[in-house]
């Protein structure tokens, strides 16, 4: 993992005041389970908040070929297992149907997608929204949706070429908490990232003789 140690450089400060502020989570950062520092850490992310009632991190399966997501989970089989996902440009999410909480579909839904991101993290000038044209248009389409079906065992499949964040319902069961969220991941070796040059000491490196 190339880019960890830039990463732990970047989120020095931040974890520090965060530490600071619980009054001391020993261990916590040792662990492998870094959602928290990577949500901190790339912009562009909604608020967990407004688009779940109690799902606050993605399960990472980053770099995976192919993601299950059980649909028809939970106590009452309105839900979708894992909720909230983190995938790879290039991940195929397959949906299976279990027996449990009657008939569900899977339906993207970007109306819902451009309200919760822009209420929540907002994306820049970025490119990475420029195909889902989420910007003032009431009728967008869905990149992928099923019909209702309550056959166990049924699948259906989508391939995520495109880094984003993807929302979508159970048109069922939404009103009950039937939704899920794809997180998509682009590939981070292209870009650099500036912050690192306000981190720390840049007095010393930068003779700034040239302004009067
Ligand atoms: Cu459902």
């Amino acid at each position: 993992m190339p880019t960890y140690d830039r990463r732990t450089i970047l989120g020095g400060a931040a974890i520090a005041v965060s530490l600071g502020a619980i009054g001391g989570v020993a261990g916590v950062g040792a662990q492998d389970d870094d959602e928290e520092r990577e949500d901190e850490d790339s912009a562009g992310e909604p608020e967990f908040d407004e688009w779940f009632e109690d799902v606050d991190e993605a399960v990472d399966e980053t770099g995976e070929d192919e993601v299950e997501i059980a649909v028809g989970a939970g106590d009452d089989g309105r839900r979708f297992d894992p909720e909230a996902v983190r995938i790879s440009e290039g991940t195929t999410v397959v949906w299976e149907w279990t027996d449990d909480g009657g008939s569900h579909d899977v339906v993207h839904d970007p109306d819902a997608e451009a309200e919760v991101l822009e209420n929540g993290g907002d994306t820049d000038d970025d490119d990475d929204d420029d195909d889902n044209g989420v910007d003032e248009d009431d009728d967008l389409e869905p990149e992928f949706e099923t019909d209702l079906s309550e056959e166990e065992g049924h699948t259906f499949e989508h391939e995520f070429d495109e880094a984003g964040t993807y929302l979508y319902v159970c048109t069922a069961h939404e009103p009950d908490g039937m939704r899920g969220m794809i997180i998509v991941d682009e590939d981070e070796d292209e870009d650099e990232d500036e912050d690192m040059n306000e981190t720390e000491g840049e007095d010393e490196d930068e003779t700034g003789d040239n302004d009067g």
